[in-house]
């Protein structure tokens, strides 16, 4: 990508799109542009189709999307499958239809069969039933890679596909009911915490395990990857290593230094027993992550002690 490149990040307002313009604006990209959902909706074709055709960007990094935790993923099935399908298909046409050089979209590694050998290799795809409390998500995630495979075959498109592991970062969405276990819990055990609350709830077993990546990491390989991958096979962007649900919470608590105890709560699901990548691939391609969980962790604990919760 030249540094004068117009590169459009959709999303950036999220966790995954703030991320990829904070490191494009490190590395001197001049040329980033974004819209915020009231000023496109990437729902509504049209409007797809007119900001496209005015700005025609070079590059395209889709990190938009409806996105959740397992609660929001269960509950919201009808959102997070039209919306999904809708914002993708629009932005890879539109991408197609203006000559985008290059899109990098973003799946999940929820795309992957409920009970796939572990790790997780790319070549998993379609091979076995999906996750039930996430499968809208899946299915609408599993059709972006297509596309992308599919425009790719039929039209000659440079777009590719890369799958993260469950991410966590500046940005996360801290709402108990639509977040992800890691930002949940940092928020739970930190009002434990200072309202000196005896216990935490866990959802589920703590059994079921997950692999964790800063975003930081996941927007350095995104700009690795647009620069240095030019294939229809996804690539699986990882550390290589998981934790069970209830390690999560007690390395949390010894961060955050809260001496109560976890009470599970096992009316909520556990959803997928394990998730975690092979990343062979990205790492023979010459990428490995940086940041420990440890690290990560102790990274964003500093902002939720100034964030005010009810
Ligand atoms: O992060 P999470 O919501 O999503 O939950 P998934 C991971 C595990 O943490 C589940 C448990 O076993 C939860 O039951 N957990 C424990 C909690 N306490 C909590 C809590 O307070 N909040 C939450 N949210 N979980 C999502 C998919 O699956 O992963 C998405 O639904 C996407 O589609 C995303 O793929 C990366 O890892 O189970």
């Amino acid at each position: 990508m030249e540094k004068n490149a117009k590169i459009y990040v959709a999303g950036h307002r999220g966790m995954v799109g703030s991320a990829i313009v904070r490191h494009l604006q490190q590395l001197g990209y001049s040329n980033i542009i974004t819209r915020s959902s009231k000023e496109v909706d990437l729902r509504n074709q049209q409007q797809v189709f007119s900001f496209f055709e005015k700005e025609k960007p070079d590059y395209v990094f889709m990190a938009a999307a409806r996105v959740g935790g397992i609660y929001a993923n269960n509950t919201y099935r009808a959102e997070f499958l039209y919306d999904n399908l809708m914002i993708e298909s629009n932005v890879i046409h539109a991408s197609y239809l203006n000559k985008c050089k290059k899109l990098l979209f973003l799946g999940s590694s929820c795309i992957y069969p409920k009970m796939a050998p572990q790790p997780l290799k790319e070549s998993y795809l379609l091979t076995g039933t999906l996750e039930y409390t996430n499968e809208p998500y899946a299915i609408a995630k599993i059709a972006g890679i297509k596309l992308c495979e599919n425009y790719r075959l039929q039209y000659g498109c440079n777009f590719i596909s890369v799958m993260p592991t469950n991410l966590y970062g500046p940005n996360d969405n801290y709402d108990l009911n639509k977040s992800h276990v890691l930002p949940a819990l940092l928020r739970k055990i930190h009002t434990a915490k200072i309202k000196n609350i005896p216990t935490v709830e866990v959802w589920g077993s703590g059994t079921p395990l997950r692999e964790f990546l800063h975003v930081d990491d996941l927007a350095e390989a995104c700009l690795f990857l647009m620069e240095n991958y030019h294939e229809a096979e996804l690539v699986n962007i990882g550390t290589g290593t998981d934790i069970s649900i209830k390690d999560l919470a007690m390395l949390i608590m010894k961060v955050a230094d809260y001496k109560g105890e976890i009470k599970f709560d096992s009316s909520k699901p556990d959803g997928t027993p394990r998730k975690l990548m092979d990343v062979g691939k990205l790492k023979g391609l010459g990428w490995s992550p940086k940041i420990t969980l440890e690290e990560g962790i102790k990274m964003v604990y500093k902002d939720v002690e100034r964030m005010t919760f009810d």
